[in-house]
């Protein structure tokens, strides 16, 4: 969990992101897209071109997410809970994207040659994804590492100045304290 000190320094950088909540949350998913494009599977029905209204939206409605979660920072699991009920379903999708040993650079768009195929395919369970192992957290989607990473850089990016090591430390785990939230109702 975090300490006093990690808490201090969320708290405080949060005043400056929420006064551009909108414009983070949108470069975050641009990242993602763009370096990661395997995570647009997700979001079929979504614009995901650099600068769509669909992008903007979603943008600010991630930033808003963890805006709740910074508000009750004592408290990010009742803070995210119907969220995490919302996230159970969608990373369940996740597996078959990321099946054993397909690797993150395995990912073509639909209709590519060799490529993963259409939208039906994405939601067919992966026969090789290992059982969870009883009593032993899971690891997380990769989607959502992915996404952390993504929110991380761009909060460096914006704020250099503040983005120490103790700040990188702090996010890093508030990034995934929130996405142990999310994972939680997740089988
Ligand atoms: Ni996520 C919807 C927040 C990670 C895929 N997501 C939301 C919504 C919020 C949100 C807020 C809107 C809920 C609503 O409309 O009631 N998502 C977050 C946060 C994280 C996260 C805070 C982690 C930091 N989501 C992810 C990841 C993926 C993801 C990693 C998959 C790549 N989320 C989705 C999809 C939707 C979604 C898909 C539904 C979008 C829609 O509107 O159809």
């Amino acid at each position: 969990s975090l300490t006093k000190a990690e808490r201090t320094i969320i708290l405080s950088m949060w005043d400056k992101i929420s006064s551009q909540a909108d414009a983070i949350g949108t470069q975050a998913l641009e990242r993602l897209f763009t370096s990661y494009p395997q995570t647009k599977t997700y979001f079929p029905h979504f614009d995901l071109h650099p600068g769509s209204p669909h992008l903007h939206m979603h943008g600010a409605k991630v930033v808003a997410a963890l805006g709740d979660a910074v508000k009750s920072i004592d408290n990010i699991a009742g803070a995210l809970a119907k969220l995490s009920e919302l996230h159970a379903y969608i990373l369940r999708v996740d597996p078959v994207n990321f099946k054993v040993g397909a690797g993150l650079g395995s990912w073509r768009e639909p209709g590519a040659r060799g490529g993963a195929g259409s939208r039906l395919k994405v939601l067919r369970p992966a026969p090789s994804t290992p059982p969870p192992v009883p009593g032993r957290s899971r690891s997380r989607p990769p989607a959502l590492q992915l996404l952390s990473h993504c929110l991380l850089v761009t909060v460096a990016s914006h704020f250099p100045a503040d983005f120490t090591a103790d700040a990188h430390t702090a996010w890093d785990k508030f990034l995934s304290i929130v996405s142990s939230v999310l994972t939680e109702k997740y089988r």
